[in-house]
């Protein structure tokens, strides 16, 4: 078999969880070695303690496994056709792009097997792209032809109604029919992450369990029999996730329905706790926290800042419901990540146990090792996802992507953020903007886009641009904050992470001015990050502006404001939120 475009020649660094040094990793992460919560729900026997899994390498299926395994079942990954034939029960969770997931399925004579199976009821369930590629065909680089196994073509969402593609976030379900792995969903929430999807009609009305409304009502769900595929991603959809995947793996076990006090209506607005991650003075990676990016504290010894411990940080935001979770590597612009093992090991650990969304960035760029061995930035996303990252976040490289591009009005298709895209589709890369606020008495001073500020200057200034940096805000670069975003969007980012030095760590609100000029040029989702200081501040950036998700660090940090409660106020200002 011809390796598919996406299996990069990058070496996977393997991970025992029981080596001693796992244990000394974990012990120093203050966290000692559990079984999983599920483990003595193992079924009885050995093949019905199996689920096999197709995994055909086209990115991060990492976090499907965990699930699987949290459930207290053992994986078997599909090496050849026959592999599906003999499945007791079969997960696809489709990564990456159709045509390129059809042409590996054709090539190796899976899409036969697949068709085989699923037309004999066997248990089956399809996720994301294990969905679209049931139906007939899709348009995504096509028309490419699918399994044809329901009627209908998946399409492209339309951005000219004013909704953001990528789909990004959580959305409710509009239930059509008794669809038993989504008898807990109720009026929950689940996790969407796609640009394409397919539509219900006459034609395939007997297969859909439920559709999700976002600009039109697509399909969510379909399942006939024991075959069942969803659009979300069950293992990123926390509790309710896991509940839709023990229903699938437990078909017969008397589960009762979990009473929901709420209903979700539309796309929640995101929460977002984010880690700035380095090595302090002694070698350990920590938690860290800067004012304007300064994270020393101001005493003799001048040392890193700690507030905590990344893996079990990250395990408390989820369960005290962060919609997702963010790992920034904040010295990954000098340090080499994949050098970074205990970063990598963080990541590891953290989806074990973490259902939402995990993004990691920092350090995402070609380089060469002191062996002179060349990285590609790929390679470097690559093993981030295959860590467990759902996402990957560039700062420093999307800033030089988007000054060549401007500067050429050329695509090279080279960079970072190009490439990463290509292989792994936009809605897999973040791009981080590090901008500060630069004061102008006169718009016309620069050649970048200015606003009219609401609270003037030091100087009484009236104006000012946003000048993007670079090295974690070490270096002003001759580009706009506005400019950038426009640029990286066309070059194939999925969503963007605004971040503000003048607000980081200053408690004193977001930077509205900054996220509505940004949120208003662009088409795909922006996160405001940077000046959290209280529940208020998340309903007003939402309020006054387009943001779709909105992240905070310090005060979570500091257990100044919990998570919860910034969901409940966000509830009684009538914002929707995933509860
Ligand atoms: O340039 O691709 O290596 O990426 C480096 C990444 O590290 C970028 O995303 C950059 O934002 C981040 N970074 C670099 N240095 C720092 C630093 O603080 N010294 N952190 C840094 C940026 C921004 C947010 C922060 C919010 C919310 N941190 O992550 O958490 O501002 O904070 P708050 O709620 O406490 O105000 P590359």
């Amino acid at each position: 078999m011809e390796a598919p475009p996406f299996a990069s020649s990058t070496k996977t660094l393997s991970f025992r969880s029981s080596s001693p040094s796992s244990l000394l990793f974990l012990r120093k992460n203050g966290l000692n070695f559990r079984p999983p919560r599920n483990f003595c729900v193992r079924a009885s026997s050995a093949g019905d303690s199996v689920v096999t899994l197709l995994d055909y390498g086209a990115g991060n299926v990492r976090s499907v496994r965990n699930a699987i395994r949290h459930l207290g079942f053992d994986v078997k990954d599909v090496q050849t056709p026959e592999d599906i034939l003999n499945a007791n029960r079969l997960v696809f969770p489709g990564v990456g792009a159709f045509a390129a997931a059809m042409d590996v399925l054709n090539k190796n004579g899976m899409a036969e097997a697949l068709c085989s199976y699923i037309e004999k009821d066997r248990p089956f369930l399809g996720i994301c792209l294990g969905l679209q590629l049931l139906f007939e065909s899709s348009e995504e680089k096509g028309p490419v032809k699918g399994l044809g196994l329901i009627p209908g073509v998946v399409g492209r969402f339309d951005s000219s109604n004013g909704f953001r593609v990528p789909h990004i976030g959580w959305n409710a379900l509009h239930i059509r029919k008794d669809s038993l792995i989504l008898d807990d969903v109720g009026s929950n929430h689940v996790y969407f992450v796609h640009s394409y999807r397919a539509m219900p009609s006459d034609e395939n009305k007997e297969w859909v369990s439920s559709t999700c409304n976002y600009g039109d009502n697509f399909i969510a769900s379909v399942r006939r029999g024991n075959v069942h595929a969803v659009q979300f991603h069950p293992e990123k959809s926390g509790d309710v996730g896991l509940s839709i995947l023990r229903r699938f793996l437990y078909p017969k076990a008397q589960l009762t329905k979990k009473p929901t006090e709420r209903k979700a209506l539309t796309l929640a607005k995101r929460v977002i706790a984010c880690l700035d991650v380095r090595t302090n003075d002694k070698g350990d990676l920590v938690v860290t926290k800067g004012d304007q990016y300064d994270v020393r504290e101001h005493t003799k010894e001048n040392e890193v800042r700690e507030l905590g411990k990344p893996v079990e940080l990250a395990r408390q935001y989820y369960k005290d419901g962060a919609d997702e979770v963010s790992f920034l590597n904040i010295t990954g612009f000098r340090d080499f990540p994949l050098g970074d093992l205990p970063m990598l090991q963080v990541l590891r650990y953290t989806s074990e146990n973490v259902f939402v969304p995990l993004t990691v960035g920092g350090g995402i760029r070609d380089f060469t090792d002191a062996n002179g061995r060349k990285y590609s930035s790929l390679e470097v996303a690559s093993e981030y996802f295959r860590c467990g990252a759902d996402k990957i976040s560039i700062g420093s490289d999307a800033v030089y992507a988007a000054e060549e591009y401007l500067r050429t009005g050329v695509k090279s298709g080279n960079s970072s953020l190009e490439q990463i895209s290509r292989v792994y589709g936009n809605q897999a890369v973040v791009v981080s903007i590090d901008p500060r606020r630069v004061y102008l008495k006169n718009p016309e001073d620069v050649g970048f886009k200015t606003i009219r500020v609401t609270n003037p200057g030091p100087n009484g200034e009236e104006f000012a641009w946003y000048q993007c940096t670079v090295s974690g805000g070490r270096e002003g670069r001759p580009i706009g904050a506005y400019e950038l975003a426009k640029a990286v969007e066309e070059l194939g980012a999925g969503e963007i992470l605004l971040n503000c030095i003048d607000c980081d760590g200053q408690k004193k609100g977001f930077d509205i001015d900054l996220i509505k000029l940004i949120s208003d040029a662009v088409s795909i989702p922006v996160i405001a990050s940077s000046g959290a200081g209280s529940a208020e501040h998340f309903s007003e950036v939402f309020r006054k502006t387009n943001a779709s998700a909105a992240l905070a660090a310090g005060i979570f940090h500091r257990k100044e404001v919990p998570i919860q409660s910034v969901k409940e106020h966000l509830l009684n200002e009538g914002i929707e939120v995933r509860i």
